[in-house]
Formats: C-alpha cells, structure tokens, sequence
C-alpha cells in the first residue's frame, strides 16, 4: 500500500489506517498493567468487560455460503483432510461456553459456540510427532500461529454457531476457529486452511509485533 491513501481503506477494503495503529500499539505496549493473573481469576489483568460484541477484522469480510467454505488440513500430519460443510455438519458435534478476551482490552463472557471440537479434527489427522504448531489461514487472508499444545484443548472447537444462531458473516461465519484461553486475534475467523509445522512461524499480527502465543493471564499482548 502505498501512504497515500492512509486515510482509507484500500480498493479491497483492507483497513491500511487500523492496522498502522495497531502496529503502533504493540510498539507502545499499549493495555499492559505490568502484572500477571490467575486462570482462576475470571478476568485477566488490563481487560475490561463488554456486552456487546466488536467486530475486528483488517476490514474484508469474505461473503461465504456454507456450500463455498471448506477447510484443508495438511503439513506434518499422517492425514491431510478436507472438510466441506457436510463433512464438518457429520463430525460429532460440541455446544461450549467461554469468555474471550481481546488483545485491545475488551473481554465477553459467556459466549456459547457450537461445533466441531478440535480434539475430533486432531483424531484424524494424526499430528506427526515432530509436529508442535499450527498456522491457521482464512478466506480474508489472514493467518495466525498456535502451539499444538494450546489447540489441544478441550475448550478449543472450530464453531458454526453462536448463542444459538448461525455465525454471522462479521464474526467469520460460516466456520471461524475459538481459542478461549489464548487473546483472540488466534480466532481466525472465515477459516481456510490449517497447516502443522515443526517450527514457530509468525502470522499476521505476530509479523507486526504481536505475542507469538497470546496467554491474557501473563499479558502476552506484544513479542
Ligand atoms: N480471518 C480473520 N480472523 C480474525 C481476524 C481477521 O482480521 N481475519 N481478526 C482477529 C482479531 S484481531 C480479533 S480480536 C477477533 C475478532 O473477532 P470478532 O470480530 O468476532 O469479535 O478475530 C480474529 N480473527
Ligand atoms: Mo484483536
């Protein structure tokens, strides 16, 4: 992009001035208290508590059918699989309720999700043991890098549904990822592809000064 037109987004909607400023608070440290928590405090240090839903993307929100969305899983697994909507509709199906906690200070509590736990896409693929992270990518171009350890949780599902309702598009529907205990720019929305790598790579905000894991509790806001 050129700075000419910082001002406003792009000609594919790419918010070119959301995302300088956001790369200007991981510099600046913005949100950090300086302090850790406890997972068995309910709210992590700095986050403040919202009922209503912000929406945060780099401004494309793909307009996909749940006959346009698919995902591939592939790298170092014994496996590699693809899932359209009806391979992803016959998976046993999970109902969960977490919080989330946004890296810009925001965190909703009792989100319920329904969907496919990641436990039951790890089943099948078979990480190979040299394996220790995944890069998640989506339909808008954005990827993000997650340990293999904080994938394989129980709390981690890939989610078509939200409080009951089909995902709205603004919130990655069809399918986005949720990873409730990691900030949640690791939530891919609209997701795409899941990659196992044996080596750490940086996705989008981690390439602009973002935490190569995201623990709310340790603050791990910036890298
Ligand atoms: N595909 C995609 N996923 C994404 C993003 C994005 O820009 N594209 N933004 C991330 C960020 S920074 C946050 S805070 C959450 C926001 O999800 P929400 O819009 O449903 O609140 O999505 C994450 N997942
Ligand atoms: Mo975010």
């Amino acid at each position: 992009m050129s700075d000419t037109n910082d001002d406003g987004p792009d000609p594919r909607g790419v918010k070119e001035k959301l995302i300088r400023t956001k790369e200007q608070w991981a510099k600046a440290g913005r949100g950090l208290t300086g302090t850790t928590g406890s997972p068995q405090e309910r709210r992590p240090p700095g986050q403040r508590v919202t009922e209503d839903f912000p929406v945060l993307d780099l401004g494309i929100q793909p307009n996909l059918s749940q006959a346009d969305w698919s995902l591939t899983v592939g790298g170092r697994v014994t496996n590699a699989v693809k899932w359209d909507w009806a391979a992803l509709m016959a998976q046993p199906q999970v109902t969960l309720t977490n919080d989330i906690h946004c890296v810009t200070t925001w965190s909703r509590y009792d989100n319920q999700w329904k969907g496919v736990a990641m436990r039951t896409l790890l089943e099948q693929v078979k990480p190979l043991p040299s394996a220790k992270f995944l890069m998640l990518k989506s339909f808008d171009g954005y990827s993000t890098n997650v340990p293999l350890a904080d994938i394989d949780r129980d709390e981690v599902l890939i989610a078509h549904t939200w409080q009951g309702k089909p995902l709205a598009r603004e919130h990655g529907g069809p399918v986005r990822l949720v990873v409730p205990h990691l900030y949640f720019w690791k939530s891919a929305k609209w997701l795409r592809h899941i990659t196992f790598m044996d080596q750490d790579q940086p996705g989008y905000w981690e390439a602009r000064g973002y935490h190569m894991r995201g623990d709310p509790w340790e603050e791990q806001r910036y890298g």
